[in-house]
C-alpha cells in the first residue's frame, strides 16, 4: 500500500486556510427555481453546504493544493479530474477582446426622468417624470489593447444600456458629437490605420504614426474629428468629467407616430474637464488605471457621478435649412442653433462586483431601440446596426449572449428562439414554432407579436430621397469637409487653440513619411490658415500647397458651447488636492484645510515621505500616499505644509522638486506656508494667481491658471 506523505508545514498552512470557514470568499453554483443556473457568492450565502470548494459539478474537494501523483516522487495522473478541471477552465479564462474600444470600465446606475416628453415620444422611460431604470455604463479608449493605459490621446467610447420596462435601450456613444467618417464602409481601414502598425506590432494605444495620419491626410471627411481629437476632449481628467453624445441623428416618436430628428447629449454634473498632454503622458507612467480608479474610488466613496440627459429636437423644414446633412455623422447642430433640453439624469451608484462578468460581457448594441425611438439613415449608423450583433458572437462565443446577467433585459422576454451553443435557458413545452394552436388542446401555446405595442419602424422617408434607386452614393453636402471643422477651431480659446496646433505638431512630429505630413498640413490650410503656419512652423516644414476641398468651406458662426474653458466650472466638487507633509509639520494646519477641502465637496489626499505613522507637531499623522509614488499628476492641485528643516531636506530630492516642478508646468494651484519656498525657488516656481499661500487657497480652488502657461512651454 502506498502511503500518502504527511503534509509539509507550508502545505500545511496553506490547507488549514482553506479549509470550510477559512474566510475565503467562495463562489457556489446552484439550480434557481426556474432551471436557470444562479452563482452565489458563499460569504453572503448561509447555507452551511457553501463553505466547501467543489468542482463544477458538485464534488467536493478533499485538496487543493496537491495534484495526484503516481509516489513521492513520480508523473502527475491523467486520472486528476480535479487538475484537468482546474487547469481547463482556467486555460480558456481570455476571451477575445474587443475590436475597438478593448480597454474600458463600467458601472452600475439608475436613469431618471426628469422631464416627461410624451408629444415627442412615446419611449416609456419619457413618459413620467420621476420613472427610473437601471443603466449600465462603459467608458472606454478606443486604440489601445485591453491592457494598456488609460490616458492616451484617444476618445473615449460613452456606451449606456438602460434596462427599460420596454426593453433594453443601448445608446453606444463617444466623448466627442462627430465621427472620423461617414460611411461605415470606411470603417475597417479606419481602425486599422490606428491601431499597431501592421509588420511591427507598436505603437500601442497611439495615434501619433504614419499609417494613422497616411489614412486621414487622404480622408478629408476627418478633419472635423480631428479638430476634436486634437482638443484637450481626447485627455480628460476623468471619466466623471466628459460629456457623451449619441452622435448620429436619431429619430423620437409619439403614439400618434409623427417623428422628429433628434440628437442626444450626456453632460456631467462635475463639469468638462482635461489635462495637459505633459500630464497625461506622465500619469500613464505614474498610474495605468487612472481613470479606472478614479471612477472606482469615487463610486465606493459614495461620491456618485452623475450626468443629465439633453436632447436637441429638431423636424426636416430645419434639416432642410442646414448648410451640412443630418444624416453625416461628421457634423454637429450648434447648441446656440437648437438648444440642447434636459429630461433626464443619470447617476452611477454601484461599482461592478465582478469585472469580467460584466465590464468584460456587456455587449452593446446600437440595434436596441424601444418603441418611441428610432433609427436615422445615417450611412455610418447604418452599418453599426450591423456590426455589433456579429461581433458579439465572435467575442462572446453564442448567439446566446443575451443570456448572460449583464446582458439581459430586466422585463420578460419570450419567443420561439432555441438551443444554440451554451443555451441556460429551459423552455417548457412543445411550442417552439409560430402559428401553432396548441392553445386550443389546452397547451402553452406560447407568445404572439402585438402590432398595438411591439415596436414598429417609422415609415415617412425622406422626401429628398428616391428609394427606388440602388446607389453608392453620399449625398451632395456630405462633400463639405471643412466647414465645422473651422467652427470648432475658431470657437476655442487662444490657448485651446494652441493645444490643439500643439498636439498637431507633436503628432506629426512622430511621422517618418515626409509625403504625409505635408499632406495633413496641407489639409490644415481649408481649415484656417493661421492654423496651418503654425503647425508648419512648428515642424520646421515648408508650408504645403493647400489640398484640394472638394466643397468650398463656409464660414459658420461660432459656438461657445464647443470650448471646455469657456464653460470652466471652478468647482472643487469630484477633485483632489494632495497635501504634502512631513515630520514636524502642523497637525492642526493640515486638518484645517482638509476639512476646507472636504467641505466643498472634494477629496484631501495626504503625502509624505513615508506612509506610516509619522511624528507631526501635535500628533502622528498617517500619509495616504508616498511622495515618490504619489507624483503631483495625480491631484488637481497641490499644497504643502513643511517645517524648514524638512524643506532643506525635500529640496535635494528629485521626487520632491518634480513634484512642484510639474504642478506648476501643468498650471495647477499651489498652495503653500513660508518653509516650503526654498523648494518652490529650486522647482523653478514663479509667484502668479495660482501660487498662494495656505489661507488663500479655498478662494483659488482647483482651476488651471492657463495665462501661466505661456512661461513654462512654447505652443505651437
Ligand atoms: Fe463602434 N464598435 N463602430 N462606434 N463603438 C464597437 O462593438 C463600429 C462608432 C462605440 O463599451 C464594436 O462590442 C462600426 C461610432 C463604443 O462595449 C464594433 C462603426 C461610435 C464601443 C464596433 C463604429 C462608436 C464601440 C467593438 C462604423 C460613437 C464600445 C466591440 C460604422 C457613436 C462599446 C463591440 C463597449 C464598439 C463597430 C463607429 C462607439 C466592432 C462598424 C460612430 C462606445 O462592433
Amino acid at each position: 500500500m502506498p502511503k500518502s506523505p504527511p503534509p509539509s508545514p507550508a502545505n500545511d498552512q496553506a490547507l488549514r486556510e482553506h479549509q470550510p470557514g477559512g474566510g475565503q470568499p467562495k463562489i457556489e453554483v446552484s439550480r434557481g427555481n426556474g432551471g436557470e443556473l444562479h452563482q452565489n457568492l458563499a460569504s453572503g450565502d448561509k447555507s452551511a453546504d457553501a463553505a466547501f470548494l467543489t468542482d463544477n459539478f458538485g464534488h467536493r474537494i478533499s485538496d487543493n493544493q496537491n495534484s495526484l501523483r503516481a509516489g513521492e516522487r513520480g508523473p502527475t495522473l491523467l486520472e486528476d479530474f480535479v487538475l484537468r478541471e482546474k487547469i481547463f477552465h482556467f486555460d480558456h479564462e481570455r476571451i477575445p477582446e474587443r475590436i475597438v474600444h478593448a480597454r474600458g470600465s463600467g458601472a452600475h446606475g439608475v436613469f431618471e426622468c426628469t422631464k416627461a416628453i410624451p408629444g415627442l415620444t412615446k419611449a416609456s422611460i419619457f413618459q413620467k417624470e420621476g420613472a427610473t431604470c437601471p443603466v449600465f455604463v462603459r467608458f472606454s479608449t478606443v486604440a489601445g489593447g485591453a491592457g494598456s493605459v488609460d490616458t492616451p490621446r484617444d476618445v473615449r467610447g460613452f456606451a449606456v444600456k438602460l434596462y427599460t420596462d420596454s426593453g433594453n435601450w443601448d445608446l453606444v456613444g463617444n466623448n466627442i458629437p462627430v465621427f472620423f467618417i461617414q460611411d461605415a464602409m470606411k470603417f475597417p481601414d479606419l481602425v486599422h490605420s490606428v491601431k499597431m502598425e501592421a509588420d511591427r506590432g507598436y505603437p500601442q494605444a497611439a495615434s501619433a504614426h504614419d499609417t494613422f495620419w497616411d489614412f486621414i491626410g487622404l480622408m478629408p471627411e476627418a478633419m472635423h474629428m480631428i479638430m476634436w481629437a486634437m482638443s484637450d476632449r481626447t485627455i480628460p481628467r476623468s471619466l466623471r468629467m466628459i460629456e457623451g453624445f449619441g452622435v448620429h441623428t436619431f429619430r423620437l416618436v409619439n403614439e400618434k407616430g409623427e417623428g422628429k430628428f433628434v440628437k442626444f447629449h450626456w453632460k456631467p454634473v462635475l463639469g468638462v474637464q482635461s489635462t495637459t498632454w505633459d500630464e497625461a503622458v506622465k500619469i500613464a507612467g505614474a498610474d495605468p488605471d487612472f481613470h479606472r480608479r478614479d471612477l472606482f474610488e469615487a463610486i465606493d466613496a459614495g461620491d456618485f457621478p452623475a450626468w443629465d440627459l439633453g436632447v436637441q429636437v429638431f423636424d426636416e423644414a430645419f434639416a432642410e435649412k442646414q448648410p451640412y446633412d443630418v444624416l453625416d455623422a461628421t457634423k454637429l447642430i450648434p447648441e446656440e442653433d437648437i438648444p440642447v433640453e434636459i429630461v433626464g439624469r443619470m447617476t452611477l451608484n454601484r461599482n461592478v462586483d465582478n469585472f469580467f462578468a460584466e465590464t468584460e460581457q456587456v455587449a452593446f448594441l446600437p440595434s436596441n431601440i424601444i418603441p418611441g425611438i428610432d433609427f436615422s439613415n445615417d450611412p455610418l449608423l447604418q452599418g453599426r446596426l450591423f456590426s455589433y450583433l456579429d461581433t458579439q458572437k465572435s467575442r462572446l462565443g453564442t448567439t446566446n449572449f443575451h443570456q448572460i446577467p449583464i446582458n439581459a433585459p430586466k422585463c420578460p422576454f419570450h419567443n420561439f428562439q432555441r438551443d444554440g451553443m451554451t443555451q441556460t435557458l429551459v423552455p417548457t413545452g412543445r411550442a417552439n414554432y409560430e402559428p401553432n394552436s396548441l392553445a386550443e388542446a389546452g397547451e402553452n401555446g406560447g407568445p404572439r407579436a402585438s402590432a398595438e405595442t411591439g415596436f414598429s419602424t417609422f415609415t415617412a422617408n425622406d422626401e429628398r430621397n428616391d428609394p427606388a434607386q440602388k446607389l453608392r452614393i453620399r449625398a451632395e453636402l456630405f462633400a463639405d469637409h471643412f466647414s465645422q471643422a473651422r467652427l470648432f477651431y475658431l470657437s476655442q480659446t487662444e490657448n485651446e487653440q494652441a493645444h490643439i496646433a500643439s498636439a498637431l505638431v507633436f503628432e506629426l512630429s512622430k511621422v517618418a513619411l515626409d509625403h504625409v505630413r505635408a499632406r495633413v498640413v496641407g489639409q490644415l490650410r481649408n481649415i484656417d490658415g493661421d492654423l496651418a503656419t503654425r503647425v508648419a512652423a512648428g515642424l520646421a516644414i515648408d508650408l504645403p500647397a493647400k489640398e484640394k476641398a472638394a466643397r468650398a468651406p463656409v464660414d459658420l458662426k461660432t459656438s461657445d458651447a464647443l470650448s471646455i474653458q469657456k464653460n470652466a466650472d471652478d468647482t472643487m466638487e469630484g477633485r483632489k488636492v494632495a497635501i504634502l507633509f512631513a515630520e514636524g509639520s502642523d497637525k492642526a494646519a493640515i486638518d484645517k484645510l482638509k476639512g476646507d477641502i472636504e467641505s466643498a465637496d472634494g477629496t484631501a489626499f495626504l503625502v509624505a515621505p513615508k506612509v506610516g505613522g509619522i511624528k507631526v507637531k501635535g500628533g502622528t499623522l498617517k500619509a495616504d500616499g508616498q511622495l515618490a509614488g504619489s507624483p503631483s499628476v495625480l491631484f488637481d492641485a497641490v499644497a504643502s505644509i513643511l517645517t524648514e528643516e524638512q524643506a532643506k531636506a525635500l529640496s535635494g530630492q528629485g521626487a520632491a522638486v518634480q513634484w512642484f516642478m510639474d504642478a506648476y508646468g501643468h498650471c495647477k494651484t499651489i498652495a503653500h506656508d513660508e518653509a516650503t519656498q526654498l523648494l518652490l525657488d529650486k522647482a523653478g516656481v514663479e509667484k502668479d494667481g495660482g501660487v498662494v499661500a495656505i489661507d488663500e487657497f479655498e478662494s483659488v480652488g482647483t482651476r488651471r491658471h492657463w495665462v501661466r502657461e505661456a512661461r513654462v512651454r512654447d505652443l505651437a
